[in-house]
Parts: structure tokens; C-alpha cells; sequence
């Protein structure tokens, strides 16, 4: 039974491609700056694929670090950047969505503590077909403007 269950395991980890699938979702690249000194937000981008027939939505995201992470997007408005949350973020299919700098992104509030670079932290996707996903976010510089 035992000897089973490790086949079965390690069969799983071959079959996964890195870093995150969810059913077919494929999440990669997400990355973020490390905390300016005292920063209580951050912000989490990446790119998320929809492999599959369906349009999908990331409903939620979740991780031990932050308090709350909201899906926000960027407008300008009269030369002002300004930030507002959306609901979900939907994928059609085979779309590719890209949250980066100056568009998409996450943002992380009430962080539990600061982001330093080069570690790696995680964060739960939550969809709209019930699956969830674990990606892992790596940590850039204070002034990192593409993924590390
Ligand atoms: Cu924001």
C-alpha cells in the first residue's frame, strides 16, 4: 500500500510541470520587489495561461504573508495612476494573461512581515471551477521591474 502510494506520489511530481498546475491553469513566472524598510504592502505579478476549453477566473488568492490580497488593475486617469480591485480575473480560453508593471497585479496588504530578496514564498489561487493551485512567488529587488 505504502509502495503504491509513493509510485502514485512520484508519478504526480513527474507529470507537474513547474512551477503550478491547476487542472489547466498553468501559473508561472510570479514574482515580486523586496520590501522598502517598514512596507506593510507588496505587489505579486506573473503570468496565467488557460489550457483549457473553458474560460476560468482566479476568484481568490491566499498566502501566510499577507493579510489580504486583492486582484487590482492600473488607469490613468487625468495623468493620475491610479489602482482599482476587481472582482475576479478572468482567462479565456487559451488565453495568456500577464499581470506586470504598470498593469494586473496583486496586491499584498497587512503583510506579516518584510519581503527580502532572493527567498521565495507562497501563494494559494483559488479558481472558479472549485480546483486550487500553490505558486511559488521569488523575490526580486527593491527596484526589480521584470521577473528574477
Ligand atoms: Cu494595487
Amino acid at each position: 500500500m505504502y509502495e503504491r502510494l509513493a509510485v502514485f506520489v512520484l508519478a504526480f511530481l513527474l507529470l507537474t510541470p513547474m512551477p503550478a498546475l491547476a487542472g489547466v491553469l498553468i501559473v508561472s513566472d510570479c514574482w515580486a520587489r523586496a520590501s522598502v524598510p517598514g512596507a506593510r504592502s507588496a505587489v505579486v505579478y506573473g503570468s496565467f495561461r488557460n489550457e483549457g476549453k473553458r474560460s476560468l477566473a482566479i476568484e481568490r488568492v491566499t498566502s501566510e504573508i499577507a493579510g489580504r490580497i486583492s486582484i487590482h488593475r492600473t488607469v490613468l486617469e487625468n495623468n493620475m495612476v491610479m489602482m482599482s480591485s476587481i472582482d475576479e480575473l478572468r482567462i479565456a480560453p487559451g488565453e495568456e494573461v500577464e499581470l506586470e508593471p504598470g498593469g494586473l497585479h496583486m496586491m499584498l496588504t497587512d503583510l506579516t512581515r518584510e519581503l527580502i530578496e532572493k527567498e521565495v514564498f507562497e501563494i494559494r489561487l483559488f479558481f472558479s471551477d472549485g480546483t486550487t493551485a500553490v505558486a511559488d512567488v521569488k523575490v526580486g529587488s527593491i527596484n526589480q521591474i521584470t521577473a528574477p
